[in-house]
């Protein structure tokens, strides 16, 4: 059997917790159209069945990651960390590009002559902390930053690994196929890339290749999660995930970038034992779940409430659904939003947001998969 951890790098919004997703068939991580979703590195565990004279079996351990931007915030440093974490333990590297973006940079600018006018981010090493770069607070301001150059900033980053690194040109539904080519010629003089595969999560297409070509890469070795677990976090992060994505759905401006959910009360329903063999509940069980959405200014609260409570009623509405789904039980949710000034600068409160550190807080060790991970 074949098994190793690969990593999900790209800048936000390249769509790679949208193919985290695809490849496990399971809701592992939140999406959105607005960029920077995704604030903490998540794994989405893969198996792949043997295939005669093709390949052997396989636990392929995706770790999906921040998008890679210039730090503006501690919460942006925290997220670049993540980012190094993960490259700390991967066999395995897939670089996402957005099919559309690189087009329209293209037919901008040129690639070649952006890139040369880049900053020399290649002084930045895996592991060296988060770099010296500065950029406005917000997100949508940065992301009207030159794109070229942030491109660099993330070609720095895989420079010196010393893996095999895959570039995934992603949403490729959305891009002609003739405008593909030249792309994919641009980007292989870029970087000596091992593969370059142009993908879409949403259609499903390139991701059977994708796979294959992974397994083939990936060292011999066990499993490193049990075989129907595909996912490490716990699920109560997957529940405030799940009510942060429908913040992002529901708001607008800065709110989704200056909002984060704690989990205050989590409680499961009680074992259902039946009076006769084979009976079934007549309800489906509740989870009674309570959280806190934590902003920036009395203004953010006053969006996040909404006219009589509206937009929160929206909010929890739109996340009760998602969260149904994910424990299969029937949820009552309870939401109430707290003023935290500046909570993206305080490296304290950034921190407390981390369920590893959640856990470590509660005194809950980490699965013995992960733990002997962390001492490799
Ligand atoms: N058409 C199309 N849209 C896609 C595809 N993959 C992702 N998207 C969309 O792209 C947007 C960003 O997707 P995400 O998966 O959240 O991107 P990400 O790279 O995880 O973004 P961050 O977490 O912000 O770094 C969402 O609106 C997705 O629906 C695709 O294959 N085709
Ligand atoms: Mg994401």
């Amino acid at each position: 059997m074949k098994s190793g951890f690969v990593a999900i790098l790209g800048r936000p919004n390249a769509g790679k917790s949208t193919l985290l997703n695809a490849l496990t068939g399971e809701k592992v991580a939140i999406v959105s159209a607005k960029p920077q979703t995704t604030r903490n590195r998540v794994a989405g565990v893969v198996e792949v069945a043997a295939r005669k004279g093709v390949h052997p079996a396989a636990q392929i351990v995706f770790v999906d990651t921040p998008g890679v931007h210039k730090p503006g915030s501690h919460l942006d440093r925290r997220m670049l960390q993540e980012v190094y974490a993960a490259l700390e333990t991967r066999d395995l590297v897939l670089v996402l590009m957005d099919a559309t973006r690189r087009v329209q940079l293209e037919a901008a600018v040129g690639v070649e002559s952006q890139v040369s006018k880049a900053r020399p981010f290649d002084k930045l090493r895996a592991g060296s902390g988060a770099p010296e770069l500065s950029d406005g607070p917000d997100a949508p301001k940065r992301e009207r930053t030159n794109w070229a150059s942030e491109d660099e900033f993330l070609f720095g980053l895989i420079r010196k690994l010393d893996c095999p690194v895959f570039l995934l040109l992603t949403k490729i539904d959305l891009v002609p196929k003739d405008q593909l080519l030249p792309l994919i010629d641009t980007l292989t003089r870029q970087f000596n890339f091992a593969e370059i595969i142009p993908v879409s999560a949403r259609k499903r297409d390139g991701l059977d290749i994708l796979v294959r070509k992974i397994v083939d890469t990936l060292p011999s070795g066990e499993r490193y999660y049990p075989k129907d677990q595909y996912t490490d976090q716990p699920q109560r992060f997957m529940v405030a995930e799940l009510i942060r994505e429908s913040i992002l759905v529901e708001t607008g401006e800065e709110v989704p970038y200056a909002s984060a959910v704690v989990i205050e009360r989590f409680e499961e329903p009680p074992v259902f034992v039946p009076r006769k063999k084979g009976a079934v509940p007549a309800r489906l069980p509740l989870t009674r779940i309570a959280a806190a959405i934590y902003c920036e200014r009395d203004g953010q609260k006053a969006i996040l409430i909404g006219k009589g409570g509206a937009k929160l009623k929206e909010i929890g509405t739109g996340a009760r659904r998602n969260i149904e789904s994910l424990l299969g039980t029937r949820v009552y949710l309870e939401l109430h939003v707290i003023v935290e000034p500046n909570w993206r600068e305080s490296k304290s409160f950034v921190e407390s947001l981390d369920w590893r550190n959640q856990l470590e807080r509660l005194g809950v060790e980490p699965s013995t998969e992960q733990a002997a991970e962390e001492e490799k």
